[in-house]
């Protein structure tokens, strides 16, 4: 049976930054029911260089106008091929970069339409994508401490630092784990310093007066003290961000907290030191986007101690990950829908690196709204981690998702291996 799209409704929408978005409600009917799937796009506040154009020039309201009046121009595909509806939207733009568009449009289009026929057959999204089979919960990747681009004054300039309960045997106690590193890094914070606000950064995180390693600290104890109290492993990790204070004209790290540069060769090391120093589990974006030679050099030098993980040099793009796996840069990957614009595009990036071993880690934005389709995807693309924050409601709508999800699967539920 055909499902045809009937209607596009769309709206601007708040994002967690309090900047608008859009959100798309898909109208669907299969010649005997109707249906509607709605989807959000988030933003990112440090994006890679080559993501597709989020919209286009008018912004979210000339995003909004457009997508009104797709429907009629996808009438004649069947809705359940989503391959097809993809590969529509990008026709209908005709851009390379979606810029016609606009990535986060043809995004929420595109993740709607999904959970439109997910809803027209009854099932949720993950089965409706993964088939009946699938029963894997990724580990969560939660943002503690907030630096870079999502703070601001003192705060360090890696932008994120990570926790990851490793040895959790469920995907709730994971999260919780999670959760209590976080309140645990709260407290440190207020003991060590009266001054500390508790104030926080764009992803829920705490968004401290510390320098880059100093916050790394707090972070490693944190999750030694909480590792003990619950009885497995939980291990620290960052997100480096570093095309965020690369600059590319001199060829060197800046880092602001600590006025102080490091050229290439000296920022690999210091990043090096720490992962052994701090038994790192994974480094996001170590290197700037561009330096693919950097993220091999690590990659090797670490070997599997640590996951090299690429997300602005790779922007969910099959092309970059192609050179990354020619040069062998980086062992892990992240994959974030709207860095590519539809879902069949997130998936194909997905496919070719985990045909190439790297562990792909599917993420939200630090800008989002309350939409949970990439807790779906987690589970339908057998994602061994998703990167979605600790706390904050944009951040536990993923979060709590998985959490029904893993309660829907019951006995059959388990955790993915993350090697
Ligand atoms: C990142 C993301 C999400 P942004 O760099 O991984 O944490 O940040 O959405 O700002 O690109
Ligand atoms: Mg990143």
């Amino acid at each position: 049976m055909k499902l045809t799209i009937r209607k596009i409704v769309a709206r601007k929408i708040l994002d967690s930054r309090g900047r608008p978005t859009i959100e798309v409600d898909v109208h669907v009917d299969d010649g005997k029911n109707t249906a509607f799937g709605r989807a959000a796009a988030p933003s990112g506040a440090s994006k890679g260089k080559l993501e597709v154009v989020d919209f286009p020039r008018g912004g979210v309201d000339e995003a909004v106008e457009k997508a009104k009046r797709i429907a009629p121009k996808l009438a004649g595909i069947d809705a359940f091929d989503q391959r097809q509806v993809d590969e529509a939207l990008r026709e209908i733009d005709g851009t390379p970069n979606l810029s016609e568009l606009g990535g986060n449009t043809t995004v929420a289009i595109s993740m709607a339409v999904a959970k439109a026929a997910a809803s027209i057959k009854k099932v949720p999204l993950f089965r409706y994508l993964g088939g009946d089979e699938v029963c894997e919960l990724p580990f969560p990747l939660g943002n503690v401490i907030g630096g870079g681009k999502h703070a601001g004054g003192y705060a360090p300039d890696f932008q994120e630092y990570l926790v990851v309960a490793v040895g959790a045997r469920r995907f709730s106690e994971a999260s919780f784990t999670n959760a209590l590193v976080h309140k645990k890094v709260g407290e440190m914070f207020s003991e060590a310093n009266s001054s500390f606000t508790r104030g926080k950064s764009d992803e829920g995180a705490w968004s401290p007066n510390i320098c880059n390693e100093g916050a790394l600290e707090f972070l490693a104890r944190a999750c030694e003290a909480i590792s003990d109290e619950v009885g497995f492993a939980v291990r620290p990790a960052l997100d480096v961000a570093a095309s965020s204070f690369y600059d590319s004209e001199s060829g060197v790290y800046n880092y602001r907290r600590e006025a102080v540069t490091r050229d290439r060769g000296e920022h690999l090391d210091f990043i090096l030191e720490l992962i052994e120093k701090f038994k790192l589990f994974f480094v996001e974006d170590p290197l700037h986007e561009e330096d693919f030679e950097g993220f091999a050099e690590l990659t090797k030098k670490v070997g599997n101690k640590c996951l090299i993980c690429g997300d602005d040099i790779f922007v969910t793009n099959v092309k970059r990950i192609e050179t990354g796996i020619r040069l062998k840069a980086g062992n892990a990957i992240i994959i974030k829908p709207n860095q590519i614009g539809t879902l069949t595009d997130a998936f194909k990036a997905l496919e070719l690196a985990k045909r190439n071993n790297y562990l792909p880690v599917i993420s939200h934005r630090s800008g989002e709204t309350t939409d949970e389709t990439i807790a779906h995807l987690a589970v339908a693309w057998r994602c061994p981690m998703i990167k979605t924050g600790v706390v904050g409601g944009e951040r536990i709508a993923k979060l709590n998702e998985l959490i029904r999800i893993e309660e829907e699967l019951g006995d059959r539920a388990r955790m993915s291996g993350l090697r």
